[in-house]
Order: C-alpha cells, then sequence, then structure tokens
C-alpha cells in the first residue's frame, strides 16, 4: 500500500499563517476570520464584520507575544507592578495594536488588496469608555508606556458595562446616551471564568481563637458575590512585551436562588442576580457630590478586593511565602478610589492568612504607593463611617487600628498637639464622622506623589501638610505624560511620517527626545512650508467632520483655537466664551476692524449633575448660533461645538489645533494632558501658569508660549485679601458689555433669565477669578493674533513646541515611576524566530 512520498523541495522557511506579518499572512488570516469566527464571507459581510475580523486577525499576534511575555515572568518570578485603577480610557485598540505590532504599512496594502476601505475599517470601532478623562486616559497612557518598556504590569479595573454617557447636543443642550460598549461583543478581551473570587459585603464580626489559642476576627458577611476576570492583552511598541490588563465583572456567586425559585418565588430568585451584576454595570460621572452613591463605595470594595485576592493567588502559585509580597508587588493607586486596597490587603493577611499586625502592616505599607489627582476639596473623597459600618464592618474595625497606631506616632512626635491629631485622623469628626481616603493612602504607602511639579509642592504645602511635616521623605513628584505612539502616530499619521523622515525611522516613538532634531529645519522655508501643509491637511479634515457632525463650516485658512477638556468651572471655558464675545463686539461696532480670523472650537462633557457646566455648553453653543448665522461677522469668526469628545474624537482634534487653551485657574489643574498632546502636535499654548502648563513652557521656551494670568501665589493672595468680582465688572467697561451681551437676551431668543446663574455667579462671587484674570486673557489673544499673521513666525514656534516635547511622553514618566519609586526593572521578552518578519 505504501505509495512514495515525492522528494522533498528544500523550500523557504515559512511564515506560521496565523500569525505571520507579512502582507500575504495578514490576507490570509484576515479571510480566515472572517469565515471562522464571523461567520461571513466577504459578499454579505457587515462593515462590523469586517472590522471584528481585522480586530481578530491583531489579537491573534497579540496573543502569540502574550503568552510569551506570561511565561517568561512566570518563571522568572519577575517584579510586577499592579496599577489599581477604577477607570482606564483606553481609546481605539484597533489602529494602535497594529502600529505596535509594526505592521500598519502591511495591514493597510493586505486591505488594499482585499478591496476594503481601510479608514473605514478603523472608524467601526468603538471604544472602550471606561473612564471619565484625566486619571482614566492617564492609565490608559501608562499601561502603553509599561509595556512599550518591557516592565512587567498588570492593570486592574472594573469591566463596567456601561461606560462614560455619550453626549448628543440638541438645541445647544448636552444630552447624556447610554454608553453600551459591549453590545457587538468586545474582540480585545478574553473571558476567564475560572478566575474569579468572591467579594463580600456587610454582616457582622466576630471573635474566635485560632489553632495556636490567639485570638482572631473572622467577618461573617450578609451577602456574598463574585468577580470574573475579563483579560486584555497590551502590547508595547517596537517590543514582544505584552502586559495583562485584568478588569472584573460582578456576577451573583449562585446565579439563581432555587429555594426561592421552588417556592415560586420567580423575582426573589433572580433579584440577587440583578443586585450582584449592578456593582459593575456603571461608570459614574466625575464632578459630582458623593452624596448617596453607596454603589460606589460597593464598586470601589469590589475591584480592589478581585485584585487583592488575585495578587495573593498569583504569589502563592510562583514565589511562595506571603512574607515575600512586597518584594513580588508593587501596587499604585490610582488616587483614591482603590485606597481601599490597603484595608483589604490587611483583611486578608490577618484574618484569612493569619499573619500578625506587625507583619501584615509592614508588608502592606512597602506594597503601597499613592498618586494624588487633585486639590479639589470636592473631589477629596470621604465616606460616612455609618455606610463603612453597614458595607464593610471589618474594613472599618482594621481602619481604626491603623489610625491608632498612627495617631500614637502622631502623638509622639508632636507632643500635645490635639488639633493636628484631629486633623490628621483618618475619621474627620467635623460633623458626621467620615473615613477621609487620602489620609488612608497616604498612612498606608511608602511613596506619595503629585503629578506635575506645581501640584505636588502644594500637595505637600496645602491638603497634606500635616503628613509632609511628619514624613518628608514619603512625598514626591512625577509629572504625566502622554504616548506618543497615541496621540502623535495614531492621531497624526502625517506628522509621524515628517517626523519619522527627519529622525531616520519611526524609534522616536520611544525615545522621544529625538524631536528634538524637528529643531534644525524650524527656520528652513520648504521644511516650514510642509509642516504647515500637514497643519492644514488635518484642519480640512476636522472641518468635515464637523460638517457633518455638528453642521458647522469652519475655514482650514482661519486660527483652529481650541479648548477640548472636560467642562468645569475651574477650567474657565466661560473666559474662552467672553474673549469670543469680545471679538464678535468688535467686529459689530467696527466692520473693518482688523481681525483675525479664528474658529473657536469646543469639545467636552460635562457631569450629568452638574448644572453650571451644563448651562456653559449651552451658553457656547448659544453664542455659536447667533456668531455663525450674523451676516456682519461674514464668517471672519466661527464656534463649533464637537460633540461627544472621548477619545477617537479627541484624535482629530490635536493634530487640528494652532491654538491650545490651557486657561485654568492657577493652582486649581493639578497637571493637564491635553495640554501636552497639543503640544506635541505643533499647537501653540496660551496658558496661566497651573499644572504642568509651567514646565511645558520652560521646556519650549516662553517665547513661544502665550502667557497671561495670576500664578498661584497671587491667586492665593488676592483670596486672602479678599476678592471682588464685583469691582472688575464695574471698572472694566468692555468686560461689563461682554456680560450684559448675554444677560440682554440676545444668546437666547430675548431669554433675560436663561443665563443668570452663570452671569450672577461671575459677577458676585467668580471663586475661580475668571474676571481678575480676563484682561490680561484678551491682551495675550491680541498678541496671539498678531502673531500668527505672520506665518513663518507662527510655524517656527509650532515647529519648536513639538521638538521640545520629548519630556512629556509617558515613557518618561514611566521610566521615573520605575527607577524612583517602584524599584522595579525592564524584563525584555525575546523577540520569537518563528513569527517576526
Ligand atoms: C485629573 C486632573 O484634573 C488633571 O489635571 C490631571 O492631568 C489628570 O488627573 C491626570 O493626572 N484628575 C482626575 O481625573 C480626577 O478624577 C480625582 O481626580
Amino acid at each position: 500500500m505504501s505509495k512514495a512520498h515525492p522528494p522533498k523541495q528544500p523550500c523557504e522557511p515559512r511564515e506560521p499563517t496565523r500569525t505571520g506579518m507579512s502582507k500575504e499572512a495578514l490576507k490570509q488570516a484576515y479571510i480566515d476570520n472572517l469565515f471562522f469566527i464571523q461567520g461571513r464571507f466577504r459578499e454579505v459581510a457587515t462593515p462590523h464584520d469586517l472590522y471584528m475580523a481585522a480586530a481578530y486577525t491583531a489579537r491573534d499576534r497579540l496573543l502569540e507575544r502574550w503568552v510569551r511575555s506570561a511565561q517568561l515572568f512566570k518563571s522568572s518570578h519577575a517584579r510586577t507592578v499592579c496599577y489599581l485603577s477604577a477607570e482606564y480610557l483606553l481609546g481605539p485598540h484597533l489602529a494602535k495594536t497594529l502600529i505596535n505590532l509594526g505592521i500598519s504599512q502591511a495591514a493597510r496594502e493586505a486591505a488594499e488588496d482585499l478591496e476594503l476601505d481601510f479608514t473605514t475599517v478603523l472608524e467601526e470601532e468603538e471604544e472602550p469608555g471606561l473612564g471619565n478623562g484625566g486619571l482614566g486616559r492617564l492609565a490608559a497612557c501608562y499601561m502603553d508606556s509599561l509595556a512599550t518598556l518591557g516592565i512587567p504590569a498588570i492593570g486592574y479595573g472594573i469591566r463596567y458595562e456601561f461606560g462614560i454617557f455619550d453626549q448628543r447636543i440638541e438645541d445647544g443642550w448636552q444630552v447624556e446616551v447610554s454608553d453600551n460598549w459591549l453590545r457587538n461583543g468586545n474582540p480585545w478581551e478574553i473571558p476567564r471564568p475560572k478566575i474569579c473570587f468572591p467579594v463580600c459585603y456587610g454582616g457582622d464580626t466576630e471573635r474566635y481563637r485560632d489553632a495556636d489559642g490567639q485570638w482572631r476576627t473572622r467577618w461573617v458577611p450578609a451577602m456574598v458575590i463574585q468577580g470574573m476576570a475579563y483579560d486584555t492583552p497590551i502590547l508595547g511598541f517596537g517590543t514582544d512585551n505584552v502586559n495583562l490588563l485584568r478588569l472584573w465583572k460582578s456576577e451573583a456567586a449562585e446565579s439563581l436562588d432555587f429555594q426561592a425559585f421552588n417556592i415560586g418565588d420567580y423575582y426573589g430568585a433572580v433579584h440577587a442576580k440583578i443586585e450582584a451584576e449592578t456593582i459593575s454595570k456603571i461608570l459614574y460621572p466625575n464632578d459630582e457630590p458623593e452624596a448617596g452613591k453607596e454603589l460606589r463605595l460597593k464598586q470601589q470594595y469590589f475591584f480592589v478586593s478581585c485584585s487583592m485576592q488575585d495578587m495573593i493567588r498569583l504569589h502563592l502559585n510562583t514565589v511562595g511565602p506571603l512574607e515575600q509580597f512586597d518584594q513580588k508587588f508593587v501596587a499604585q493607586l490610582n488616587d483614591t478610589h482603590p485606597a481601599l486596597a490597603i484595608a483589604e490587603l490587611m483583611r486578608l493577611l490577618l484574618d484569612e492568612h493569619l499573619m500578625d499586625w506587625e507583619q501584615a502592616w509592614g508588608i502592606t505599607h512597602r506594597t503601597f504607593c499613592y498618586t494624588n489627582h487633585t486639590l479639589l476639596p470636592e473631589a477629596l473623597e470621604t465616606w460616612p463611617v455609618a455606610l463603612f459600618e453597614r458595607l464593610l464592618p471589618r474594613h472599618l474595625e482594621i481602619i481604626y487600628e491603623i489610625n491608632q497606631h498612627f495617631l500614637d506616632q502622631v502623638r509622639v512626635r508632636f507632643f500635645a498637639d490635639d488639633a493636628r491629631v484631629a486633623r490628621m485622623s483618618l475619621i474627620g469628626e467635623d460633623g458626621e464622622r467620615r473615613v477621609r481616603m487620602a489620609h488612608l493612602a497616604v498612612v498606608g504607602s511608602h511613596q506619595v506623589n503629585g503629578v506635575a511639579e506645581l501640584h505636588s509642592e502644594l500637595v505637600r504645602t496645602t491638603i497634606l501638610r500635616d503628613f509632609h511635616d511628619l514624613w518628608p521623605e514619603r512625598f514626591t513628584n512625577v509629572t504625566n505624560g502622554v504616548s506618543p505612539r497615541r496621540f502623535i502616530m495614531v492621531s497624526n499619521p502625517r506628522l509621524g511620517r515628517l517626523i519619522s523622515e527627519v529622525c531616520g525611522g519611526t524609534g522616536w516613538a520611544r525615545d522621544l527626545e529625538q524631536l528634538r532634531r524637528l529643531e534644525e529645519h524650524a527656520d528652513d522655508p520648504a521644511f516650514q512650508a510642509r509642516w504647515r501643509e500637514i497643519k492644514t491637511a488635518a484642519k480640512r479634515d476636522l472641518t468635515e467632520w464637523l460638517r457633518t457632525r455638528a453642521d458647522v463650516d469652519l475655514d482650514p485658512a482661519q486660527l483652529f483655537d481650541i479648548q477640548a477638556k472636560r467642562i468645569h468651572e475651574y477650567k474657565r471655558q466661560h473666559l474662552n466664551v467672553l474673549h469670543i464675545i469680545r471679538t464678535y463686539q468688535r467686529i459689530k461696532q467696527d466692520p473693518n476692524h482688523d481681525i483675525t480670523p479664528r474658529a473657536f472650537i469646543f469639545g467636552g462633557k460635562a457631569a450629568p449633575g452638574y448644572f453650571t457646566a451644563k448651562l456653559l455648553i449651552k451658553l457656547i453653543n448659544a453664542v455659536a448660533e447667533v456668531i455663525n448665522h450674523d451676516p456682519a461677522v461674514n464668517g471672519t469668526i466661527r464656534v463649533a461645538f464637537m460633540p461627544d469628545f472621548n477619545v477617537k474624537n479627541a484624535q482629530r482634534l490635536y493634530p487640528a489645533a494652532d491654538l491650545s487653551e490651557q486657561i485654568s485657574l492657577a493652582g486649581k489643574e493639578a497637571s493637564g494632558t491635553g495640554n501636552m498632546k497639543f503640544s506635541m502636535n505643533g499647537a501653540l499654548t496660551i496658558g496661566t501658569l497651573d499644572g504642568a502648563n509651567i514646565e511645558i513652557r520652560r521646556a519650549v521656551g516662553a517665547e513661544n508660549f502665550f502667557l497671561f494670568g495670576m500664578d498661584a501665589a497671587a491667586v492665593a493672595r488676592r483670596q486672602a485679601e479678599g476678592y471682588h468680582p464685583w469691582e472688575h465688572y464695574h471698572d472694566d467697561p468692555e468686560l461689563r458689555a461682554d456680560i450684559d451681551l448675554i444677560n440682554s437676551g440676545l444668546f437666547s431668543h430675548g431669554d433675560t433669565s436663561l443665563f443668570r446663574p452663570l452671569t450672577d455667579q461671575l459677577i458676585n462671587h467668580d471663586p475661580f477669578m475668571v474676571l481678575a484674570d480676563y484682561r490680561a486673557y484678551l491682551e495675550a489673544q491680541d498678541h496671539v493674533s498678531d502673531v500668527y499673521r505672520d506665518s513663518a513666525r507662527w510655524t517656527r514656534m509650532s515647529i519648536l513646541n513639538a521638538a521640545r516635547m520629548g519630556r512629556f511622553s509617558s515613557d518618561r514618566a514611566i521610566h521615573e515611576y520605575a527607577e524612583r519609586i517602584w524599584k522595579i526593572a525592564p524584563m525584555p521578552v525575546e523577540p520569537d524566530g518563528g513569527t517576526a518578519t
């Protein structure tokens, strides 16, 4: 029967078909995925099928690298950072994954061969909106940099079923629409039904003697649910390192209560399931008071409990003895939302692993570090003791005990200073007794940092001053950074290509100081022309998008002046609006007034319960409606509000900006990261000496930055002296005319009361000192207009801005965390000969 085989031909080493990186391998894999995963053939595939097939094609390549990373980290017992964050605002995965894999071009060509519109495929992705903005987006940049730098890391968080709401604008008002991002499936995650942990709530604690006769505490909860892991692999750029983002979904411990079911109580039977699932259902928008948000505390505990149990499981599976836990893991608290992890790790070590207090506390304290992201008093979390007692009775006992040990230390150091003891206590006693989460975070951590130099200084000298007196060595600064992969390569591919040309390759994207090379070309007219072409092309793209989505017509020849960030009084979008109204009045009063044509563009969401912020959105749109339709303006200025500011839409804005508005009241913006994204894309900044603006200005040169307004010290002085905004209103006729125009009803179809809450607040209280900075802001804006007319000068400044932004890469920030705070070294994953091209 045996048939002779044909003689073997010497053949080329072949790529594995499933994960090959060449164009041909990608094409084959794509068609296979469309067929075997989506169950479609080309002719009937929907745009969503086409996207899913592309996503799976990228994902297979991620998984292959992930498994190799996991093997290496496990076998080498790698020290690992656990980033604990209630928010991750990741943005779309596909484009970034292709870039990080180094196959963007091959994928684009493969799509062309298959007659697919690559841009449409990318646009089809619905981004995971698992964050509000600021610290959530920072967490995403940091995950990107951790993998790029080869630092073993796990990001822990919550897999919210509904992410941050989508924003629609109707009649100028913000309308919130729920973000059901999982509706069409999420190809980037892998469910892990076997990685599940019980999470308890309520009940009581009881004392008992353990086998050695020692008194111990046991928590007898009233309710147990479980958390299940969903894993998203995060690949670095130009490396095979893949880290893990592990998000927890809440579930009922048992899906149906059969006892209830058997007696016909169908509602009761599913009730527990619904209650459990509610916990990870929805992300809370920030900028709203915590009052009554019991569910939020439940969420916080839910995800830190799962994460701590998972870390202990991993540790026991690899290293072994729990005494060495803090050698294996360092845990970074992204603000105070995960601060309960400190009490939870103590509980697990004391009650479940029967450690003594001293040892457990030593481990806990060496494990945690805390980053503060805000000085705003309303954002500093505190929880009523009564709520804690009801939901987390054991944790409250532990917090009391931590407090006792801690306050003893304070009393020894600051003898007979009862006021200080009361200020520092983990429990606030003025009014309703409350647990102060920031105090818990500082006491339980060995390092505490702010997110820009000024902010870290203000943390030390204001909100945490007493703690700094006690432990100065614990405090440090790490200025934020952003991912150049996401915010240059993905957002602005034209600029990315030009930079690669200047730098001789894409190495700059992981060594952003290379942007310096652009400086040599800052005065070269030919290079300047190319620079302007790239900017204009991005402005054209944005114009096109806004024409169809926001029904507004801009002119790419105008100066694009953009303020995009959360809508909040401290960020002072109203200061911007006052300048728009002033410009409008100037045109109306003197039609020959020589105006530099501008498009004023806004983007940002307001917290659904933040009335003033929502009124601000209405005001912006109302002003837009009048100005954009006034023939006297004749298109010289235009106002546009981009609806639904999220990562995907942000990517359209940064490349198109000429001017970046960073105009918060000095001392209020912890850092800002939008300021970095704009500047990296060649926008000039008009800004105050606030947050990271100060460091950006130092880096790009004061002469390339439009500074205005009071600094933090001047703000503090003015406030101490007693600030009377009414005097500004009274003394400055232009300011008065601008505010009066709002009150006249011109922007509200004759309704003179609509915007009163805003204008009355400005004139009478003005907590963010808009009126005090108004005049300086106008002068700086006039300067902007003058400089913009000198196109060579402006372009030079723009190039120098981008060239000098190297320091603001999130790679630099993560490098600082790794060296100074986490004490962790990179562990590069070797490329696998079989799969790399
Ligand atoms: C934000 C800060 O407001 C912003 O200035 C900073 O750049 C960002 O964090 C990242 O550090 N804060 C938050 O998003 C927040 O929720 C509690 O703070």
